[in-house]
């Protein structure tokens, strides 16, 4: 709920306390939803994956030797830090230590758990380095046509697969009755109103009314839509 953005890298910060080091990105967002929806008070850090490629300084590979963003920090009382990445890895974190109701996730009790589980890998292994390829296709090599088709098909087969998840669950969610860990990996690559227009995919996504409705019950989440600029692009 409330996020303190760091914009002097120095600053001393009072432990304990959670430092999310990201950008904007689907898989940055992923986490900013679940961090906003538990109301956490958590601070940002901006990585500039550009310009400075910061993500591979020594400093940020000291944290996450795969030079990706987001990374998480979680510093105790004592001070002392410890580091997870992957942005799945991260749910399933704070989905652990901070949702202990369960209301946006589900725990060992339940028995979905192992289905949000093959539905947050579905994102990981599947639709999120397919749609990140079409993204980087289209937005850095548009003479590639080729190459752009065979991800386009490749991500409307997706959109199909989860039109189809969707219709077998039948309570507008991915997984069981409510919102989980599903439903927060796998939005932030179809629904992000924040996208350039053409990474939208608006009219291939009409094919699918289940997915569309779905997107657009979670973009009327207000926490939802805040964690979209978390941080500011
Ligand atoms: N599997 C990783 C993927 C992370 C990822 O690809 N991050 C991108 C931004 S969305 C990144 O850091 N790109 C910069 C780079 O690869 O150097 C996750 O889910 O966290």
């Amino acid at each position: 709920m409330v996020h303190h953005l760091i914009t002097d890298k120095s600053q001393q910060l009072k432990a304990p306390y959670l430092k999310l080091y990201s950008v904007a990105s689907p898989n940055g967002v992923k986490v900013t939803i679940l961090l906003e929806l538990l109301g956490l008070e958590y601070y940002v850090q901006k990585i500039d994956l550009n310009d400075k490629a910061e993500q591979k300084e020594p400093w940020f590979l000291k944290m996450n030797p795969n030079g990706k963003v987001p990374t998480l920090e979680t510093v105790n009382r004592f001070g002392e830090s410890t580091y997870i990445s992957e942005s799945a890895a991260i749910l399933f974190y704070l989905a652990d230590t901070y949702d202990l109701k369960r209301k946006f996730s589900l725990g060992g009790g339940s028995p979905f758990c192992y289905e949000q589980l093959e539905w947050v890998f579905f994102q990981s292994s599947e639709l999120g380095p397919t749609t990140s390829q079409l993204f980087q296709l289209i937005s850095n090599s548009p003479e590639k046509v080729d190459d752009i088709k065979k991800y386009h098909d490749k991500f409307v087969r997706l959109l199909g697969v989860l039109e189809e998840k969707l219709k077998r669950t039948g309570t507008g969610f991915i997984v069981d009755e409510h919102l989980t860990l599903a439903d927060i990996a796998i939005f932030p690559w179809l629904g992000l109103t924040t996208l350039p227009e053409k990474l939208t995919f608006t009219e291939e996504i009409k094919q699918f009314p289940l997915v569309e409705g779905w997107i657009k019950r979670i973009q009327g989440i207000e926490e939802v839509s805040r964690a979209q600029n978390i941080p500011p692009r």
